[in-house]
């Protein structure tokens, strides 16, 4: 039986990763570590409450005593890392706190795994620590060629930094001591569980209360959107089969301009919800991000051809199974926009 070190795992893709490996592997051990940020939500887990194959351990990745603690209790023989601070927007009014859990956390986790799994130049066998990273550390893409593995990394916003800084100590670990590992680096996910600051949960949440859908600049920036269940499949495939110090991409040629998205979840709540309140004049283009990402793509070559994995879901198919969620989980939904969030929508679209 495989043990997992999980971390960020009451978070959007990473609660979504512990239903798919546990629904996949009957024998398996995840131990999930996640400090319960404003985006951690142990409602996300309720599906896995009182299943032994997944343990949670509240607490920060950058704490050494704690996380050498684990490593000294469960013989891991992986790490998936999937904690981090997530949101471009508050990294940029609060760049701090994405140095400390994106880069520290990570090295932290980085050296109790080498503490543990590495004796007098030696690694025990069968060991990997897999680093789940994105597209925005190469940067931004102009209106042709895509992301590759071998694109040279140019992140422009403080959460794309700190991701970008990760990736360099987790290939350092490997150049410098060989450790075990592999990146994986994803577009843009979308699915159940997503905490709704990001777009499609914000946009579906203003939607069906007729709220203004604040969209950045011109509304043509374009993100490769990949559905979460396909992106954790890719993630499992690369810590079972990806050869050692390489990087994957993770994406599928799904482009859209954000003005499109908006457009399709006021289409499909307009006809789902028989509502005439919900219309297109709800757009309202805000002042732009400040350094906005014009364009991201992934090419996915390299996982097709090394592991198989490709995006089942077209975004068609996706965005309905998505919006499906949220209006059956409107309870979910209730209980993340109350108190803080409030808080934070107001602060963050105030002057918007
Ligand atoms: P999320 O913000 O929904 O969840 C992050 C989780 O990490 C939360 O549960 C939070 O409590 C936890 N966490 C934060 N700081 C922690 C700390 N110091 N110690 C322990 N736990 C901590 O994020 P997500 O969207 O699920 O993203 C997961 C990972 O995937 C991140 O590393 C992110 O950079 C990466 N990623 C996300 C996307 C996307 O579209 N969401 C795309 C590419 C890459
Ligand atoms: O209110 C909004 N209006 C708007 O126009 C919000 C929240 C976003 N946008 C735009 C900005 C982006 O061009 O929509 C696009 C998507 O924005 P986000 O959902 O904030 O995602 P993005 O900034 O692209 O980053 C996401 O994908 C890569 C995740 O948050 C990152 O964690 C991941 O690494």
């Amino acid at each position: 039986m495989k043990t997992y070190l999980i971390t960020g795992c009451a978070g959007f893709i990473g609660s979504n990763f512990v239903y798919y490996m546990l629904n996949k592997y009957k024998e398996i051990q995840l131990v999930n570590l996640d400090k319960l940020t404003y985006a951690g939500n142990l409602e996300n887990l309720k599906g896995v409450e009182g299943d032994p194959r997944h343990i949670f351990v509240q607490g920060d990745i950058c704490d050494k005593e704690l996380v050498s603690k684990l490593f000294a209790e469960y013989d891991f023989d992986y790490v998936i890392n999937f904690a981090a601070e997530s949101h471009v927007d508050r990294s940029i009014s609060n760049p701090e706190i994405f140095v400390q859990t994106n880069v520290m956390g990570t090295v932290n986790l980085l050296q109790c795994a080498k503490n543990t799994w590495y004796n007098e130049g030696t690694w025990k066998t069968g060991k990997k620590f897999v680093q789940v990273s994105t597209d925005e550390v190469y940067g931004s893409l102009g209106d042709e060629g895509y992301f590759m593995e071998t694109t040279p990394l140019c992140p422009h916003s403080p959460y794309s930094s700190s991701k970008a800084s990760a990736d360099m100590f987790v290939m350092a670990f490997h150049d410098t001591y060989g450790m075990p590992v592999n990146i994986t680096r994803c577009s843009n996910n979308y699915g159940p569980y997503q905490f709704p600051e990001k777009l499609i949960p914000l946009m579906i949440n203003n939607v069906k209360n007729h709220k203004k859908l604040p969209v950045y600049g011109d509304g043509m920036n374009v993100r490769d959107w990949l559905y979460v269940e396909d992106h954790c499949k890719a993630i499992d495939m690369v810590a079972e089969g990806g050869r050692l110090g390489e990087v994957y991409n993770v994406g599928g040629h799904n482009e859209r301009p954000n003005i499109f998205i908006v457009k399709t979840i006021i289409a499909q709540l307009h006809d789902r919800l028989q509502d005439e309140g919900i219309s297109e004049d709800l757009i309202q283009y805000v002042a732009d991000r400040l350094g906005h990402d014009r364009r991201y793509g992934i090419d996915p070559t390299k996982i097709k051809e090394e592991l198989g994995w490709y995006p089942e879901t077209p975004f068609e198919v996706g965005i309905v199974k998505t919006i499906d969620w949220y209006l059956a989980n409107e309870e979910w939904m209730s209980h993340v926009t109350s108190g803080n969030y409030l808080k934070y929508y107001e602060e963050m679209y105030k002057n918007k």
